[in-house]
């Protein structure tokens, strides 16, 4: 078979991930050629192209080699790893993407007085993760029915077809809604870059390191704040403990004033105004909080 030279990368066509997954790629320098069936682009700067698929799909592309990347929440992902063909490539997940969060959990009608998982033995619970489902109960030597519905698992209590569910949860709202309680969490998920366990040796692994080195930056600017501040050197001990977590400050002098300096420090994190205000207090003035664009370790 003739290798490909181009990477590709699948990500969710419609849906939740969709315009996170988007916008990231693009903050990597990622541009695509909208095509007009929507389910390719052409990658515009760099040699990587996309498909647009289920996020279901996600996982077995990149197993079967279609794809060599996928942006997939982890609760797909896992649930694939457990459920999918035997003979494929083994899957990682390179690197966690902070979007999509939610939980993958057991629910139970609001009635029940759930203390411990054993209280599921002899019930039946709906959910379209059985193999995740299937592993926890396993772990834990519960016996109980697993009926796999591919949606609307949350209303099975109320049609009688399942006792329990196990579903993904984010505001818990649809649970409230249909007289559910979330009992015991089986999965933190959130979207990840899921890819083949051993990288591609040719260009399109260097490629992928690539890629993986601008999501690190993007990802930590996301959550970074550049603080700056001025400050006499009596007052620098009291400021330095204040400040916000990140690596070492950065002290500068100011020109014809040898007793004052600037401070520059890379905080993780919101800076809030409170914290400022507490900085301010020890001695500093001319503060700025300041967004940043683009970070290279
Ligand atoms: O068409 P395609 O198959 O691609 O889309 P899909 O309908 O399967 O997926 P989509 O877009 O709904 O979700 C994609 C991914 O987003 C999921 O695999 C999760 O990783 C992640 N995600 C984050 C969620 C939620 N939050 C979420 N709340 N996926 C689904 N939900 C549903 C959940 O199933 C339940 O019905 O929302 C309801 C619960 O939400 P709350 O806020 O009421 O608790
Ligand atoms: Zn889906």
């Amino acid at each position: 078979m003739k290798t490909r030279d181009r990477l590709r990368i699948a990500m969710q066509k419609s849906g939740r991930l969709t315009e996170p997954a988007q916008d990231l790629l693009n903050r990597c320098g990622l541009t695509f050629r909208q095509s007009r069936d929507k389910l390719f682009c052409f990658g515009e700067g760099e040699p990587v192209d996309l498909l647009l698929v289920r996020d279901d799909d996600i996982p077995g592309l990149i197993a079967q080699g279609v794809c060599d990347l996928g942006i997939v929440g982890r609760n797909v992902l896992n649930e694939y790893r457990l459920t999918g063909g035997r003979d494929e490539a083994p899957l990682a997940e390179w690197r966690a993407l902070g979007f999509g969060r939610c939980r993958l959990s057991i629910a139970v009608p609001q009635e029940l007085d759930y203390q411990r998982p054993e209280q599921l033995t002899g019930l039946r619970i709906a959910t379209s993760y059985p193999g995740l489902l299937g592993e926890w109960l396993q772990q834990r030597q519960i016996d109980a029915g697993v009926v796999t519905l591919a949606g609307s698992v949350e209303i099975a209590p109320r049609l009688g077809t399942a006792d329990a569910i196990c579903d993904l949860v984010q505001s818990g709202g649809t649970l409230v809604a249909n007289q559910l309680r979330e009992a015991d969490v089986l999965l933190e998920s959130e979207a990840v870059l899921a890819g083949a366990q051993t990288l591609p040796t040719d260009e399109r692994g260097d490629m992928i390191e690539l890629l993986l080195k601008r999501l690190d930056g993007v990802i930590q600017v996301r959550e970074s704040r550049l603080l700056l501040l001025q400050t006499s050197r009596g007052s620098l001990d009291a400021i330095t403990r204040l400040l916000p977590g990140g690596p070492q400050p950065t002290l500068l002098p100011l020109a014809g004033q040898p007793d004052q300096l600037m401070l520059q420090a890379l905080c993780a994190g919101e800076v809030s105004w409170r914290q400022l205000e507490e900085i301010k207090k020890a001695g500093a003035r001319e503060m700025f909080v300041l967004p940043v664009e683009k970070m290279l370790a």
